[in-house]
């Protein structure tokens, strides 16, 4: 009999044979498994049915052509994905993402993921993701209505609101939600409003969902902090990206007393030492859909662009990746600690690298993975069904108090997992144990499926 540890190795290289070339995937599924020695070890029986190879394999993936017709007339094609990756606890759930990387790997990695973070909110939410590698930077307004719709003309016979259920994600927002809810409606003839989360206020959006990732990632990071009696006042931060996630991550952040210092986009950073003017950034990004180099430009003194580089150079007491996998390395780690980091709250989806998050640890920073500590969103769509469920609106006031009671929830389920594991303060290690149990859970009860 190998041991239990030999045994997860060997699922881990079975995942690796059969999904070859996804290294996302591939360092998505290490680390969970990597957790999962201990929760095995106490409960054997979690081994059983093949039910980890199970959770690692998803229940169905489907991947489309999208013809597209250009400003110009010309006719273009991309490929598009939706990976249903679990549906154990409800209905798939998880955002698109448009952008040039994307391929059928990615997709697979933020699926797997989703799964274990849609578990850790408590919401009745399975797991899935898609997207495609369609470029929105420099496209027209009509350009972007007519992929979207072409997108959904296939996507929406994959889709319901028991069924499955998108959301945003890079290059996603609420332009994009609008042009394939409408797309949707049209095609089925049906006014589904849980169909799709992230939805305008005009047609069943949920208030505070726009906000939620950042706001959430802010709550979490603020409770993790208070196990050290401390909080955000005077704190400096760096939030890396300039999007949906950064914005209002900076946002909540600002009105708790910290001070943002710097953040980017692919092109480069902006430093401010007045601190960021974060009107200008939402002018810049939400309403002209510019550069971030345009900040320096218009913002004028105390501010500057520099072109490349790493933000994590920047100094700061917070550290906050708010933009793409794999953004923040060992050598930035370093560099962060060298500078008196002492809280890290991952906004985007496994920005760290492994040895990024290693040398965090070791040095006893506070680590709020992805999974559990950009969890906000997700939650405040599961919010957005529960609303559209019972033709309800909620204030703002009302959903943003149900939000920070989540994160608060999921910070404590991390933290007491954690300890009930015999590590302490090792929120990855707390995030994927709870997160497994509760998927894991559901799987024996619904039998090999
Ligand atoms: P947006 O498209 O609104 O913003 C993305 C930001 O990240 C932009 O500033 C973008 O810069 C930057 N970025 C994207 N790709 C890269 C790259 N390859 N290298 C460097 N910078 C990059 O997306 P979101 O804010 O919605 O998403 C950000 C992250 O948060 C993603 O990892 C996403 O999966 C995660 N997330 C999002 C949630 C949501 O509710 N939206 C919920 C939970 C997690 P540029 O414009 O130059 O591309
Ligand atoms: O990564 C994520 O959690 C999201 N992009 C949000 C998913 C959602 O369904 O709101």
């Amino acid at each position: 009999m190998p041991s239990l540890d030999e045994k997860l190795e060997a699922i881990l290289a079975e995942v690796i044979r059969r999904n070859e070339g996804e290294p996302e995937f591939h360092q998505a599924v290490r680390e969970v498994l990597e957790s999962l020695g201990r929760v095995v070890a106490k409960r054997p029986d979690y081994a059983d049915g093949a039910l980890i190879e199970r959770i690692c394999e998803p229940e169905r993936q489907i991947i489309f052509r999208i013809p597209w017709t250009d400003d110009r007339g010309g006719v273009r094609i991309n490929r598009g994905f939706r990976v249903q990756f679990n549906s154990a606890l409800g209905p798939y759930k998880g955002g698109i993402r448009f952008h040039p990387s994307v391929n059928v790997g990615i997709i697979k990695f933020l699926g797997f993921e989703q799964t274990f973070k849609n578990a850790l909110t408590g919401m009745p939410i399975g797991g899935g993701k898609g997207g495609s590698d369609f470029d929105p930077k420099g496209r027209s307004d009509a350009e972007i209505m007519r992929f979207c719709q072409s997108f959904m003309t296939e996507l929406c016979r994959h889709l319901g609101e028991h069924t499955d259920v998108p959301a945003g994600d890079i290059g996603v927002g609420g332009r994009e939600i609008g042009y394939m809810f409408g797309q949707y409606k049209r095609l089925t003839n049906r006014y589904e409003a849980g169909v799709l989360t992230g939805k305008g206020l005009s047609y069943g959006g949920s208030r505070a969902r726009k906000e939620a990732t950042g706001y959430g990632n802010t709550y979490f990071v603020q409770a993790m902090l208070l196990t050290r009696g401390r909080d955000f006042d005077g704190m400096r931060a760096v939030v890396s990206g300039s999007g949906n996630v950064a914005i209002y991550t900076m946002e909540k952040i600002a009105s708790l007393g910290g001070r943002i210092m710097a953040c980017s986009d692919s092109d480069g950073y902006v430093i401010d030492e007045a601190g960021i003017d974060l009107d200008l950034v939402k002018e810049i990004k939400e309403v002209r859909r510019e550069r971030i180099s345009e900040y320096a430009r218009l913002k004028g003194t105390g501010a500057h662009y520099i072109t490349g580089g790493s933000i994590w150079d920047v100094p700061c007491d917070v550290a906050m990746p708010s933009a793409t996998q794999n953004e923040l390395t060992g050598r930035d780690a370093r560099a962060l600690l060298r500078n008196g980091v002492i809280a890290v709250g991952e906004g985007a989806n496994m920005p760290s690298t492994p040895e990024a998050i290693r040398i965090f640890q070791e040095a006893g920073v506070l680590f709020g993975p992805g999974k559990a500590a950009n969890a906000g969103g997700v939650a405040t769509s599961a919010l957005e069904m529960q609303q559209n469920a019972s033709r309800d609106s909620w204030t703002f006031e009302q959903t943003e108090s149900r939000l920070a009671s989540i994160m608060r929830n999921i910070h404590d389920i991390c933290a007491s997992t954690a300890e009930e594991y015999g590590t302490p303060g090792d929120y990855v290690l707390g995030a994927n144990i709870a997160g497994f149990v509760r998927v894991a859970e559901a799987m024996r009860a619904l039998g090999v499926i």
